[in-house]
């Protein structure tokens, strides 16, 4: 019998090879696969609270996301089959200028694992790239990075020109130098200092 809550322990454990297997005895016993997403997304929340708490480091993390990706590489065309899409759509990216991205793609797995869709752009991403990819995928929310003060300051642009073309579209940052009070004066919908608190972040946003 297909046995989630080892799924979601093996996610948890970040154990790759448990994770793929019991993904796979899930799907070929024909489970939903939405529940057996749901038993990997309730592992990354454990994951990202724990992370909030300092009880794990990024390795873990890391770890774990990689875990979570061996199962969903499974699941993703059994989702596909039974169109079962995410409901919402996000795009990352470090500002302009800058280059350090393993803080985003933390923020873009854990993202990942919390049921959204995540459009990565990478590195050095100027405002109009940000708008364009929003528009190109018809995303919900932005999630832009930065790790210099000197950088920090280009988020600006990237917050008025998403809200700018296209209204209704939610823009966080993050990012060793950003403050909620930084986020609040350039006009951004929200701010989380960590990959966890994103997760709880955009889910706020996303679903008031
Ligand atoms: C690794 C690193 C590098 C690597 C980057 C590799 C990579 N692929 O990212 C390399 C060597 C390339 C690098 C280069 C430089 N670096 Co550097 N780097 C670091 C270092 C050591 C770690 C950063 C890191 O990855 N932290 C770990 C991640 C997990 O944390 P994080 O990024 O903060 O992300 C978390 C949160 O902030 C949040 N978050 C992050 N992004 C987002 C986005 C959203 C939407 C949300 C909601 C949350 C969120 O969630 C994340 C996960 O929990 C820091 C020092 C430090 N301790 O921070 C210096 C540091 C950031 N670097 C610094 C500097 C000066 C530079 C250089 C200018 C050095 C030089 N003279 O060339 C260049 C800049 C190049 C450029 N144009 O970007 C300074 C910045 C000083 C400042 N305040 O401006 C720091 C602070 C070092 C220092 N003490 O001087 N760097």
């Amino acid at each position: 019998m297909a046995d989630l809550a080892a799924l979601t322990a093996a996610v948890e454990a970040g154990n790759r090879t448990d994770a793929a297997q019991l993904t796979q005895a899930a799907v070929d016993e024909g489970l939903d696969p939405r529940t057996i997403l749901g038993a990997m997304t309730t592992a990354m929340d454990t994951v990202g609270r724990k992370f909030q708490d300092g009880e794990l480091f990024v390795p873990e993390m890391l770890i774990a996301a990689r875990a979570m990706k061996a199962g969903t590489a499974i699941l993703e065309p059994v989702l596909l089959a039974a169109g079962v899409t995410p409901e919402f759509r996000a795009v990352v990216g470090t500002v302009e200028g800058d280059l350090h991205d393993i803080g985003k793609n933390l923020v873009g797995m854990m993202w990942k694992g919390g049921g959204l869709e995540v459009i990565d752009l990478g590195v050095n991403v100027s405002a109009d790239k940000f708008v364009a990819a929003v528009r190109e995928h018809d995303a919900h929310i932005v999630g832009v990075s930065a790790l210099l003060t000197t950088t920090m300051s280009n988020m600006r642009g990237v917050v008025e020109a998403v809200h700018a073309a296209t209204p209704g579209v939610r823009v966080v940052i993050g990012g060793a130098p950003v403050t909620p009070e930084f986020a609040a004066q350039i006009g951004a919908d929200g701010y989380a200092p960590d990959a966890g608190a994103a997760v709880d972040l955009a889910r706020g946003l996303l679903h008031a």
